[in-house]
């Protein structure tokens, strides 16, 4: 009898651990929303001075590189008001589920350098419950990250 428990005990505890180790599921990304975003620098001037934003956002690697050929890029919102969506046709698998990736949103500038407004990060590890939109807030900037897991 006592054996036979410490066996179920321990098959349990094998089926826990390995339920623990369980790789995080990789997801596509299908939609940025962009909600909220400062409408001025860390000076509180204006991103550019006689309009407003004109938005665009990138998705960039833990070390803060543009992904090989950024599904997000080249689309830009000229003088933003309030949120931006930005909707992909074909989803974009992120390459590693555990790790950290940043969406950075810019001021696109014709005459010069673009305006960075900031970036906020994500993590597939962070989310065990496959949601299939990630809220996020960061430095003011509010998105809503939509994915489809794998
Ligand atoms: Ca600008
Ligand atoms: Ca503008
Ligand atoms: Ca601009």
């Amino acid at each position: 009898m006592r054996i036979s428990i410490l066996l179920f005990s321990l098959i349990g505890l094998t089926l826990i651990a390995c339920k623990k180790d369980t790789p995080t599921r990789s997801a596509s990304i299908t939609s940025v929303k962009v909600t909220a975003w400062p409408t001025t620098n860390a000076s509180g001037a204006p991103w550019d001075a006689t309009s407003s934003a004109d938005l665009f956002v990138q998705l960039l690697k833990s070390d803060l590189s543009e992904v090989p050929n950024d599904p997000l890029d080249d689309v830009v919102f000229p003088d933003a008001i309030g949120t931006i969506a930005r909707t992909l046709i074909t989803p974009y698998r992120i390459p590693d589920p555990t790790a950290t990736y940043y969406i950075q949103l810019l001021d696109n500038d014709e005459l010069d350098a673009d305006d960075e407004i900031g970036v906020v990060d994500f993590d597939l590890d962070n989310h065990p419950d496959q949601p299939a939109v990630i809220f996020k807030t960061v430095n003011g900037i509010t998105m809503e990250i939509g994915l489809q897991w794998n």
